[in-house]
């Protein structure tokens, strides 16, 4: 009998070693798609998750020099896809599309592209309880969020200043505890200066601050995204901001990458919060040779992006074909643009 009992024990022993080991074996695994993480996921288990994505992991973001680290100082890079603006397109956003952007396209990251005019939040309230709808569900798969006040026609964004006052005070406080959410508080200013911008962004950076004292904001720079040298020797005085760079490849190239190069020499931390494969107006053609040496720059310098857009509208910019189901779209749906990006996300 006892030699039984003993007999048990050390069987109990050979398991839980070989558990050990299984278990030490996947930590040293750090390559891209990984495991799905557990809600009650606890820092502790860090062996068993990639580094790489998922808030229940890396946590609250954090800028280190001109990179994003998550909540052990480890580097991320957030890479994902835009909305198209959710006045028009949010049946695209919903938990099947979600779980195929994250499960299947390696996505960590979804922006939510709420204009401001064009029927957006302005004129038409409604659009609050969708964009409202569209974090929780982010959140619930726990991916990072970009809500982002999408100024476009408006150029210079003090002119629905407190409109966005009174939005990012309201979301900023529902979600001052969740590490998901990134603010990008306008779009793209064009028409304008930095120095507007920057009265603006001071004042909205306030608001956020009073609710949530370090999430990460992201500021646009004037000519739609494009100066992005303006702030360096005019920063905005806040540890987590960094500034929007937008990119089309039809329209822009090698220029901007230099003028982005001397940004990131001079420590500006960017984030291409929206870019594209067509020209700048969203569609007419792909331009993916110039999309290449785009995604080797980004990569060389560690930027995380999202790209534009996931729509099935008529313009060569959108991720799916006209027609496509928004709910289980598969590789047959995809554009030009929609095949390119989802073999960049998964190679
Ligand atoms: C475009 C859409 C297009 C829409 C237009 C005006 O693709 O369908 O008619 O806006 O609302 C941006 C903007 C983004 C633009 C996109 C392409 O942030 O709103 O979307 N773009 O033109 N900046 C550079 C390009």
């Amino acid at each position: 009998m006892w030699y039984s009992l003993i007999g048990e024990i050390m069987k109990k022993i050979g398991l839980i070693i070989i558990l050990l080991l299984l278990v030490n074996s996947c930590g040293k695994n750090n390559s891209f798609p990984q495991v799905e993480v557990s809600k009650n996921f606890k820092a502790t288990d860090e062996k068993i998750i990639n580094k790489n994505n998922y808030v229940s992991y890396n946590g609250k973001l954090k800028v280190n020099g001109t990179k994003l680290v998550n909540q052990f100082n480890e580097k991320i890079i957030l890479k994902g896809i835009s909305s198209h603006g959710i006045q028009w397109y949010n049946d695209f956003i919903n938990k099947d599309s979600i779980k195929i952007l994250k499960n299947e396209w390696n996505t960590n990251v979804f922006r939510l592209a709420m204009y401001t005019e064009e029927n957006g939040y302005i004129t038409n309230k409604k659009i609050y309880s969708d964009l409202i709808k569209d974090i929780d569900l982010l959140i619930s798969e726990d991916m990072y969020v970009i809500i982002d006040w999408h100024i476009l026609s408006d150029g210079n964004p003090n002119k629905h200043k407190s409109d966005a006052i009174e939005f990012f005070d309201k979301v900023s406080k529902k979600y001052a505890n969740k590490p998901n959410i990134i603010y990008e508080i306008c779009n793209e200013p064009n028409n304008t200066s930095w120095s507007e911008i920057k009265l603006y962004a001071t004042d909205v950076i306030k608001t956020i601050r009073n609710n949530t004292k370090d999430s990460i904001i992201i500021v646009g720079t004037n000519t739609w995204d494009k100066d992005v040298l303006d702030p360096i020797n005019d920063r905005i005085e806040d540890d987590n901001v960094m500034y929007a760079l937008h990119f089309y490849s039809g329209t822009h190239t090698e220029f901007l990458r230099e003028r982005a190069k001397k940004a990131l020499d001079n420590n500006l931390p960017l984030f291409v919060s929206e870019w594209g494969t067509s020209k700048a107006d969203g569609s007419n053609g792909t331009y993916l040779e110039e999309a290449k040496k785009w995604m080797d720059f980004m990569e060389q310098n560690d930027l995380s992006w999202c790209n534009w857009s996931l729509t099935d509208k008529n313009e060569s910019s959108a991720l799916l074909k006209p027609g496509s189901s928004k709910t289980n779209f598969t590789d047959s749906d995809l554009t030009e643009s929609g095949k390119f990006i989802k073999s960049i996300l998964t190679k």
